[in-house]
């Protein structure tokens, strides 16, 4: 038997000893002869500047966000090829998103294909996660099973309405759940996983699970940034004339709703008819369609509402203002509440008194300003949530076959990517904790075990690190860590201090290596060393984030709602609490933090990704200023390492995507029986009958290698010899019916 090839491990003299058509050529990194960081970024740049922003880096599929259209890049006539590249086995062929789509759709429905498929797509604000996942979307919609393709329209199996409906749900939750930032103009602010329910091959429908929508955008904008998209698009179609009811007076401002000074609502109409149209695909009701649109044009009415000290100074009452007056009268037509209601919840709080076996209600008026605003402010968010949640509901009723309990499914999922701002709050805790999650996944998933694999099988000798987040993690969310020092923080009856909590997460945390204190500009806090970076989190904040206290008689403003739709946001937002009491074992009613709600979102998640085959889109941005064409490489290097692209780079040159026992390849694929061979011998001779053997000896080391006890192979190779398979029982077939014909 051959001796196997030692791996090309020297350093180049010149970062330039590869060619750069070669680098251009070169659409696997894995390919790369010469793997160092440079190397890489040369390659992805150099591919990058001929428009070819896809390349492979081993399994993962590598994405630049090219800032602008390129001809031709998502057309009908791409989808077309590469299905039939597919079809043809050139799985590794044609690195684009939709040969990812592609390669998930052909595991699901092929005939090997055991288990769910997932498509995690990741990257920074900005990198192009959403769009690559509409793309996958798009080409899942189109190719109906692994014979057809949308193309040969006559061979479509489901009605072409819900095909419609799925991709409708996009308009609409990037409506409700989409915002201009400064990192990005349609940045998602929640995130999100599609499951696309497949029976014998057939899409059936869909389910959407959707995760933290940050609220707190409702009431407050980052400075340059602006509110949730539909805000915008609801005002230009009422200026325009397309909503009826809702009164708005052309030069009105909104305090929720920054960058209204340039009144061009060309866009924003756009837009705001491309809404309306997925409403209408997916089924909303007309009525219902008009409730959803008084409730934002009510929550931007809210938020002009301001406060001024009653005549006997010691309450405070609305302002007499004209914009806050007019905008209360209109919010409550809205809303279909009195002004009392709203006074009632905005200015005063509701306090139980035990006198002996009684208990009485008496009314407390609040002392300060910011105490009613804070009322005002939670109104809104929770009228914001509720109809977030609503539509994703709907969506889901919509969409989701329920006719069956047997189904695959294919999931993409879009989640915020690893965030670290000057100033960095719940939220980015939240979001670099997923990220965590998911890292850890893949590095368990992916990298270890092939690493393992690898090694055990004689194939590694280069040197080989990765990032083990297990503590970071663990200091995140076991029983004694940020998570639970913050929740138990929320649950004491006790005015919070926020920097108190912090410096009982720093204490308490100081010995995991992964958390320390930190001073920022404005606030104290901790600061947590995560896998892709550090990052400082402020006090400020914090607690009230968590708790997410939202005081019942604020809620109970939309019980006296007399439009049934708002009112069924309360008693829904009760029923609610009260099941995840139940689903967590907790007998009395508890108060239920941010992060728990939000752990137990990301468990269930991952529980669900642990059924499935991952496959990964990672986006990179190719510059911070969101432009075309001009790559910035330590940027792109830094987004290279926190996704554990080169990492993956690294292993994969050495790995092949298929393995297989030898004992198991020599059960399906051969044919004669060869007594005086091993089994490693025979596949030696099969796989040297099929490439022959190259002048070391060994068929080629691009289709196959042989490791102590399995053989690795390209998926092309394992095309072939499954062509070959059939062609061989074909013959088989045929001699046994001759021979049959013969006896009889
Ligand atoms: P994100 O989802 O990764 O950010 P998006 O998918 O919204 O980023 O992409 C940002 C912008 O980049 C888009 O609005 C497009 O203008 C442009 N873009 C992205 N991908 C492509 C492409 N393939 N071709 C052309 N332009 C593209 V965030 O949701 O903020 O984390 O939260
Ligand atoms: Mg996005």
């Amino acid at each position: 038997m051959p001796k196997m090839q030692e791996p090309k491990n020297e350093r180049p003299t010149s970062l330039y000893f590869v060619p750069e058509e070669n680098l251009i050529a070169c659409d696997d990194l894995t390919a790369l002869p010469y793997l160092y960081d440079e190397t890489v970024l040369e390659c992805i740049t150099a591919r990058y500047f001929t428009n070819t922003i896809y390349t492979w880096a081993g399994p993962i599929l590598v994405a630049v966000n090219p800032f602008k259209s390129i001809n031709g890049l998502y057309s009908d006539q791409k989808i077309s090829k590469v299905f039939t590249l597919l079809k043809e086995g050139h799985d590794h062929q044609d690195p684009h998103v939709f040969t990812v789509a592609g390669l998930a759709h052909k595991r699901l429905t092929s005939e090997i294909g055991l288990v769910n498929q997932a498509i995690l797509v990741s990257g920074e604000s900005g990198a192009g996660k959403t769009e690559s996942a509409r793309f996958l979307l798009t080409y899942l919609t189109q190719v109906e099973d692994d014979s057809s393709c949308i193309t040969d329209t006559s061979v479509l199996h489901r009605p072409e309405d819900i095909k419609n409906k799925i991709l409708a749900s996009n308009p609409i939750l990037e409506a409700f759940g989409n915002a201009a930032t400064l990192r990005n103009h349609n940045s998602s602010r929640f995130g999100k996983l599609i499951r696309l329910q497949y029976s014998q091959n057939v899409l059936k429908g869909a389910s959407l699970d959707t995760y933290l929508l940050e609220k707190t955008r409702v009431t407050s904008q980052p400075s340059q940034e602006r509110n949730f998209h539909i805000f915008y698009q609801l005002l230009s179609g009422i200026i325009n004339g397309y909503v009826e009811g809702i009164e708005v007076d052309e030069e009105i401002s909104f305090n929720i709703m920054p960058g209204l000074d340039n009144r061009d609502f060309k866009q924003d109409l756009l837009y705001f008819k491309e809404t309306q149209k997925a409403f209408r695909k997916i089924g909303i009701p007309n009525n219902i369609e008009k409730d959803i649109y008084r409730v934002v044009a009510a929550i931007m009415f809210l938020g002009n509402i301001s406060f001024q000290p009653s005549s006997d100074s010691e309450s405070w009452t609305f302002s007499t203002n004209e914009v806050s007056q007019k905008s209360l009268a209109r919010a409550c037509h809205l809303l279909r509440v009195t002004k009392e209601t709203l006074q009632n919840t905005f200015t005063k709080k509701k306090i139980s008194v035990s006198l002996g076996k009684e208990t009485s209600v008496i009314y407390k008026y609040f002392e300060r300003e910011d105490q009613c605003e804070e009322r005002r402010d939670a109104l809104m968010q929770f009228l914001y949530i509720s109809l977030f949640n609503y539509l994703v509901d709907a969506i889901n009723s919509k969409i989701c076959d329920n006719s069956s309990s047997h189904y695959s499914y294919l999931g993409i999922l879009d989640i915020y990517g690893f965030e670290a701002f000057d100033e960095n709050s719940l939220e980015q805790l939240c979001i670099n904790y997923t990220n965590e999650r998911l890292h850890h996944e893949f590095t368990r998933r992916y990298i270890a075990s092939e690493h393992k694999v690898l090694i055990e099988e004689g194939f590694m000798d280069i040197p080989f690190v990765y990032v083990d987040n297990t503590i970071c993690i663990k200091a995140l969310d076991s029983p004694i860590s940020v998570f639970s020092i913050l929740n138990e923080e929320c649950q004491l009856k006790r005015v919070l201090n926020e920097d108190d909590a912090c410096l009982r997460v720093c204490n308490a945390l100081q010995n995991t290596g992964v958390v320390t204190p930190a001073v920022s500009r404005r606030n104290s806090g901790f600061l947590i060393k995560h896998y892709a970076g550090n990052v400082s989190y402020n006090s400020s904040g914090l607690l009230h984030k968590n708790k997410d206290d939202l005081p019942l008689d604020v809620i109970s403003v939309l019980t006296e709602s007399s439009c049934e739709f708002i009112s069924s946001f309360s008693t829904r937002s009760r029923k609610e609490e009260i099941e995840r009491n139940e689903n967590q074992g907790r007998k009395s009613v508890r108060k239920i933090t941010t992060l728990s709600k939000f752990k137990s979102s990301l468990d269930s998640l991952i529980n669900i990704l642990g059924y499935c085959d991952l496959h990964y889109v990672r986006c990179l941005k190719p510059n911070s200023r969101n432009t075309a064409g001009n790559p910035d490489k330590s940027f792109l290097l830094e987004q290279l390492k926190s996704n554990g692209i080169l990492e993956t780079v690294k292993i994969s040159q050495a790995g092949y995507p298929v393995r297989m026992l030898y004992m198991d390849f020599v059960k399906r694929y051969s044919f004669q029986r060869k007594q005086d061979f091993n089994e490693k011998e025979i596949t030696y001779v099969i796989l040297a009958e099929l490439y022959g053997v190259d002048e070391n000896g060994h068929p080629p080391e691009q289709k196959c290698r042989f490791g102590k006890t399995r053989i690795f192979l390209s998926e092309s190779c394992l095309h072939q010899l499954e062509e070959h398979r059939s062609y061989q029982r074909n013959i088989a077939a045929t001699c046994i019916q001759k021979n049959i014909r013969m006896y009889l």
